[in-house]
């Protein structure tokens, strides 16, 4: 926190400069957040490209300056945040991608922690929570100092789809989804509240059934596939997640968000990174936030931990 504020200005890396991380540039961008952000990927044409096509926003916005970089320029950033590596193909799951993303997240890492970077890393390649656990021991950094995006873009689909039917603006809804970032992820609709009024209740005066509440966490789910069948990628959601995710950081706000954090005893789990709520500020993840779980999402929650640690054993063996 004093190391971003003695600064006086705020540095983000992006690693990984696709659909992802180019619609996280320009989120950032349109949110005047940060004073310098550089761009680094393999394809360096296209950081150099993005780069000059984003700075012709800042006379809209305000003055940034953004550049095409290496790793050597981490080394004063605050925030690192990777969105390199595949994407998901059409019928491809999140952790058919764990080989392809595990090799190139180890390549990634090494040059950043030679830069003498020593701020905080956001991970939001996937699968997610696995690439940010391989992060996390590829640097050595303190747990805390490195997080993945988690089921955070999740949250937000749960909260706009309820939002939609009980005519409440989704940013009220306090509803989490919780767990991998992926096929075992679960709403944690026991705990949900707006404005104080468990969702559960709310929703049945609304008429919504229980089942049209699982149907909504199923709809969910599935999201991602729906968009990439139709458009091949999902990226303003997630590059959107990133941008708050990252003010959260610089401005050091103690925000509560749905995040992939290090678990140490919640839920029973440790030695994982997995979606729950957390406190995030300048330190990264500050506090994880235990949400109280019914019988049967603690069993989800107890699923989605085994199926991100046996494809973790499996990876990184
Ligand atoms: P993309 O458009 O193919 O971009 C990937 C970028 O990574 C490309 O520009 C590559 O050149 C670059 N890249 C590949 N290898 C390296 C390397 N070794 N060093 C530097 N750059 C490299 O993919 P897209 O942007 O759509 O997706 C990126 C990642 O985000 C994928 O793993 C997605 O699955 C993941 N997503 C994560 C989401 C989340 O909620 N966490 C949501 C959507 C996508």
């Amino acid at each position: 926190m004093d190391f971003i504020m003695a600064l006086g200005r705020q540095k983000v890396a992006l690693v990984g400069d696709g659909a992802v991380g180019s619609s996280f540039a320009f989120a950032m961008m349109q949110q005047g957040i940060a004073e310098e952000f550089v761009i680094i990927d393999v394809v360096k044409e296209r950081t150099e490209g993005d780069a000059l096509d984003l700075e012709d926003a800042q006379v809209f916005t305000s003055p940034k300056n953004i550049y095409s970089g290496d790793y050597d320029d981490c080394s004063d950033a605050d925030v690192v945040v990777i969105t390199a590596g595949a994407p998901q193909k059409p019928g491809e799951t999140r952790l058919d991608l764990v080989n392809k993303n595990l090799k190139i997240m180890q390549s990634i890492i090494k040059p950043i922690v030679d830069s003498g970077f020593d701020g905080i890393i956001v991970v939001a390649a996937n699968p997610v929570d696995i690439l940010t656990y391989a992060a996390q021991k590829f640097s050595g950094f303190p747990k805390e100092r490195v997080f993945g995006s988690g089921t955070s873009l999740d949250t937000s689909r749960l909260q706009v789809a309820l939002g939609k039917k009980l005519g409440i603006d989704p940013r009220d809804i306090n509803a989490y989804i919780m767990g991998e970032h992926g096929d075992s992820e679960f709403a944690a609709l026991n705990a949900a509240t707006v404005g104080s009024v468990p969702l559960i209740s709310l929703a049945e005066k609304a008429g919504l059934s229980m089942d049209d509440l699982l149907k909504i966490e199923d709809d969910t789910r599935n999201k991602a596939y729906e968009i990439i069948n139709r458009k091949g990628a999902t990226f303003y959601g997630i590059g959107t997640c990133l941008m708050r995710i990252t003010k959260a950081i610089l401005n050091d706000e103690n925000a509560v968000l749905p995040v992939g954090a290090p678990l140490n005893g919640e839920y029973g789990l440790d030695d994982i990174y997995i979606g729950t709520p957390a406190v995030i500020n300048a330190s990264g993840v500050a506090q994880v936030l235990e949400v109280p779980l019914s019988a049967d999402e603690a069993k989800k929650m107890q699923a989605s931990a085994e199926t991100l640690k046996k494809t973790t054993a499996d990876g990184l063996a």
